[in-house]
């Protein structure tokens, strides 16, 4: 008897779960500049803020609908935002005025 289903069928069939989660990239903020300071990500991913600085930040989105504040950051620590929906996000940092961080998030 033939299985029911395939592992390719198997894997074509998970491969929409997969695009749910979503990629999770990573932006250091280093030198007081967030780096990489252009990044492109798709509805459904997440950035992970790492301060890789021995100073302080806290980053924060004004940009309509894309808002989001981490607030207080100290040395080392990561916080995860993910992104539900398409448009740019402009990043700035509430302690270092010329720290700046593009996000082009794409359907
Ligand atoms: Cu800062």
């Amino acid at each position: 008897m033939r299985p029911l289903f395939s592992i390719t069928t198997l894997a074509i069939l998970l491969m929409p779960l997969a695009a749910i989660a979503g990629t999770d990239y990573t932006v250091s903020q280093k030198g007081k500049k967030f780096r990489p300071s252009e990044i492109s990500i798709n509805v459904g991913d997440s950035i992970i803020f790492v301060n890789d600085d021995k100073t302080r930040h806290n980053v924060y989105s004004k940009s309509t609908g894309l808002e989001f504040k981490i607030k207080k950051q100290k040395p080392g620590d990561r916080n995860t935002i993910s992104f539900d929906r398409a448009g740019a996000a402009e990043v700035r940092c509430a302690i270092h005025p010329k720290m700046k961080l593009v996000i082009t998030i794409s359907e």
